[in-house]
């Protein structure tokens, strides 16, 4: 047998931080642009604060069509690949057995009974505070140490963003259509001149607690590859920069969510980490991120009838200690 080399090991000092008893660390401090301490020492929520009931009320009465749009992909194949596995799905219980004498019930009373195995950042999702973290702190100042393999995220868990779900009026952003594309290229950085641009193009204003909505095609062209292709294969996206960071806290965005696996471009654009834009929004931010929202259908709608703004619901699952969830997003107009 080969030799198994082990996996190279950096050495551990201790900490040079103390974390109190409500899971903080001491003297953390965030990046320029954040949201620490603004709703509250101890809050879990972040930006879902700007989601407010007057928003909501204001929000529900953008409804005048009834039409809906579901921005989730589907959980189950075609996906659109990365480098999470594909969501397992497999039946305990089949009504197909029952008809064929072998199921619980029988052919009487033909039971089904499935089962979903997945990365909950895998499909259409919301990224949960526990998700990433910067230099040992999430969002607000809580120890990263407080999300374990065992316990879960003990603060920051996903089930907190599931009390009331996320409720409040979508802009949607059509970039690739203002800038006359089908679709960006992989690794074309969208800040805040881009996102202007599309809403002055498309006659839209920003309010406070809007939750954006940004179009880049993206999704829609890998989902219409060769399986295995190169580009079908390829990481690099079009995506947010950390540039529109700024823009995104000045204008009190309550949520942000792309047709992208990372909603920030891929690769990063020069200075950044890969995990840089992650940082400034979800640690410093506690901005809600929506990953892999299908917005094909919901663009083309827009842009037929001019309307880029509607009622949007969506409800994180609350699995406890969880740092994401998937949803099913929906836009009514
Ligand atoms: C990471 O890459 C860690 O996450 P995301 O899927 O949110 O981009």
């Amino acid at each position: 047998m080969r030799e198994i080399p082990d996996d190279p090991f950096p050495g551990w000092d201790p900490p040079g931080y103390r974390v109190d008893a409500n899971g903080k660390v001491v003297g953390a401090e965030p990046g320029p642009r954040n949201n620490w301490g603004r709703f509250g020492e101890l809050d879990q929520i972040g930006t879902a604060n700007h989601l407010t009931p007057e928003r909501v009320a204001a929000a529900a009465a953008l409804v005048k069509t009834g039409k809906r749009f579901s921005l989730a992909l589907p959980i189950g194949p075609p996906t659109p690949g990365g480098y999470r596995s594909e969501p397992l799905h497999f039946y305990g219980m089949a009504a197909g057995d029952g008809v064929l004498g072998s199921g619980r019930g029988g052919d009487r009373y033909p039971v089904s009974d499935d089962y979903v195995v997945m990365a909950l950042q895998a499909s259409t999702q919301l990224d949960g505070f526990g998700h990433v973290g910067g230099d040992s702190t999430l969002y607000n100042g809580y120890w990263a140490g407080l999300v374990t393999a065992t316990g879960g995220a003990r603060r920051l868990g996903v089930h907190h963003l599931a009390q009331q779900g996320i409720v409040g009026r979508a802009v949607l952003l059509d970039v690739a259509r203002h800038l006359g594309v089908e679709h960006l290229e992989p690794g074309f950085p969208i800040g805040p001149d881009e996102l202007d641009g599309a809403a002055a193009a498309q006659n839209v204003q920003m309010r406070g607690g809007d939750i954006v909505l940004v179009h880049t095609g993206h999704v829609g062209w890998k989902l219409g590859l060769t399986p295995g292709s190169a580009d079908a294969l390829m990481r690099s996206e079009p995506g947010i920069s950390t540039r529109a960071i700024p823009w995104l806290h000045d204008n009190d965005v309550a949520m942000i969510a792309t047709d992208t696996a990372a909603c920030s471009v891929v690769p990063p654009e020069p200075g950044d980490e890969f995990l840089t834009w992650h940082v400034a929004a979800l640690r410093d931010l506690g901005l809600l991120v929506g990953e892999l929202f299908d917005l094909d259908a919901l663009a083309a709608d827009c842009a037929a009838d001019g309307v880029a703004e509607g009622f949007f619901v969506a409800a994180p699952m609350p699995i406890v200690g969880a740092s994401g969830s998937p949803l099913n997003p929906i836009v009514v107009k």
